[in-house]
């Protein structure tokens, strides 16, 4: 059986759980921190998420989510035209590329209690008005991201955006995608009845409780 690797926190790895479960897909998680040694031969820069199936080893969740799809067509998450399918395509690599890999920048002092410089701040801050900008061209929301049709791009936004809005409200002071007209709230609320999204979410929830039990533990205990 299909084994995604990986831990509940990580926004890659939910994108990719949320296809498996759309899609039905039987498949078993494990717990896997970033960067341990042992998991270089599945993911060789130490990044989650990675799946490990009867013929090997799979990381990039992009990759992943292609594989699925192309080994469990139905229900589709990609349009059957091949130009409808590139328009999903590039709607992702917005997301991720333009979007989520610029806000992740932020990440370090947005959850993890380190900093960013300034000047870093300032950089990003304007790729970001850039980007979203460019995003905002390209997205639907009618309702999906994508047009009329649920879609990996749909996956990618759900666990995606709020993270970007999250990540610049903290740390530059103005939830940008809001700034820039991008009604994530709505979006993900409505993303979020779907069964899919609600297993997600519920077990990000749960493990984030787990972690804060278990540092108020550790803190008591010092
Ligand atoms: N391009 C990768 C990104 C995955 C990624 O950045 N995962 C994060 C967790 S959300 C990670 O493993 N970070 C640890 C690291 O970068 O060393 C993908 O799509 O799978």
């Amino acid at each position: 059986m299909l084994v995604l690797c990986g831990f509940s926190l990580s926004n890659y790895y939910n994108k990719v759980k949320m296809a498996l479960l759309e899609k039905g897909v039987p498949f078993t998680e494990e717990l896997c921190p970033t960067g341990r040694p042992e998991m270089l031969e599945h993911s060789p820069l130490g990044k989650v998420p990675f799946i490990r199936t009867e013929q090997g080893s799979l990381c990039e969740s992009q990759v992943i989510m292609e594989w699925i799809e192309a080994r469990w067509p139905d229900p589709a998450l990609m349009p059957r035209d091949p130009w409808a399918a590139a328009k999903v395509r590039e709607l992702i690599v917005f997301i991720e590329l333009h979007l989520e890999l610029v806000a992740r920048e932020l990440y370090p002092q947005a959850f993890f209690g380190g900093t960013v410089s300034e000047r870093s701040q300032e950089r990003i801050r304007k790729l970001l008005d850039k980007n979203i900008a460019g995003f905002k061209r390209l997205a639907r929301f009618s309702p999906y991201v994508a047009g009329d049709a649920f879609t990996q791009a749909d996956c990618a936004a759900f666990v995606h955006l709020p993270l970007v809005a999250l990540a610049t409200k903290s740390v530059l002071g103005a939830d940008l995608l809001a700034e820039h007209g991008v009604d994530w709230k709505a979006y993900t609320r409505f993303i979020g009845e779907r069964p899919s999204a609600q297993k997600v979410t519920a077990d990000r929830k749960a493990d984030q409780e787990r972690a804060a039990e278990l540092a108020a533990q550790g803190r008591a205990k010092a």
